[in-house]
């Protein structure tokens, strides 16, 4: 029997990708630019399965039911450039990589936390541009972070991590606001307040950190309403998608002075960042770095093979999204 016929829209990592190409006949688009719509339109006719990742928007024109693609199998945990309502419609089965990239994130946020505190990016642009002329008692002053609040906006793994980091690493005291309140184990264990309104939420935290999906339910969640109900001395930390913050509305806020910092490793137009942003010193700017590590993007691939594995053999897959 011939092998499946899988596309992969931008190169895997070694360990994933020699794991497929032992079970699979791979074809992998090797340009380093994302496919264009017609692409993959042209794809879905061609292949069995398709590997999109974040910087693939898979509409509803592409999703369509007579399609040979009948499996997609994301490499990344968040699928909001994926119309899932779309993809069920087409009778097309869909998975992502959760679980394998929760410590990696968690990390990313504790970094952004750390940089935006101690003002890590711009005291260093000040170094290497020759501004350090030795040290001062008052030079780059941050904030210490032992016995503040950290607030996490979504409650799941990925801000269940960052809890644990921040709270034995940092000293950070941990409440938390999040669609469904977790279990009273979790909680204890977390040492985890639940506030059961995110206004209240926001205005109590001195970092506030963002963990909810993307989409249409938290679009601008963050906008220069709740921005405004931050201390002046917050920090708000972003690893979770760029849409659930209006950027330009954070950078009003940023240069009114009405928040402190903000650390960011998601934006709303990717890889566009808003213009306004850029040349301010207290917002420290990554390049979605969530799940950048050798180990965490191997174990997002392999996790994505074992989803097309039990999809060509009839089973359950183990990370279905739709
Ligand atoms: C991934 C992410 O690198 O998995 C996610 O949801 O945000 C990232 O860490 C990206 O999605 C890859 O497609």
């Amino acid at each position: 029997m011939s092998r499946p016929k899988i596309l992969l829209t931008r190169p895997w990592p070694e360990g994933a990708f020699d794991y497929l190409k032992t079970r699979y006949d791979v074809t992998v688009n090797e340009t380093g630019v994302p496919l264009t719509q017609a692409q993959l339109i042209a794809a879905m006719g061609e292949y069995d399965a398709l590997c999109p990742t974040v910087t693939d928007k898979l509409t509803a024109d592409i999703l369509r039911p007579a399609t040979r693609v009948r499996m997609i199998a994301n490499f990344g945990a968040g699928f909001e450039h994926i119309d899932i309502d779309a993809a069920r419609a087409a009778g097309i089965s869909v998975s992502n990589t959760p679980d394998v990239l929760t410590e990696a994130t968690a990390e990313i946020a504790l970094l952004l936390i750390l940089m935006t505190s101690r003002r890590a990016s711009e005291a260093e642009r000040g170094l290497r541009d020759g501004r350090w002329n030795g040290w001062k008692p008052t030079q780059f002053l941050g904030q210490s972070l032992n016995g503040k609040t950290l607030g996490l906006v979504g409650f799941g793994r990925i801000g269940q991590a960052t809890a644990h980091k921040a709270k034995t690493a940092l000293g950070l005291k941990i409440a938390y606001h999040s669609r469904n309140r977790v279990a009273p184990e979790i909680e204890a264990q977390l040492g985890a307040r639940y506030v059961d309104s995110l206004d209240a939420l926001v205005a109590e935290s001195d970092v506030l950190s963002l963990h909810t999906p993307g989409g249409d339910a938290t679009r601008h969640r963050v906008d220069a309403r709740l921005l405004g109900l931050m201390k002046p001395s917050a920090i708000l930390i972003n690893t979770a998608r760029g849409s659930v913050v209006n950027e330009a509305d954070l950078a009003a806020a940023m240069k009114a002075g009405t928040i402190w910092a903000a650390g960011l490793d998601v934006y709303e137009r990717e890889p566009q960042v808003h213009p306004d942003l850029l040349p301010l010193d207290n917002v420290v700017l990554l390049p979605h770095l969530g799940s950048a590590t050798r180990e965490t993007r191997d174990n997002m691939g392999l996790r994505a093979a074992y989803n097309l594995d039990r999809f060509f053999a009839g089973k359950e897959l183990i990370d279905r999204i739709a």
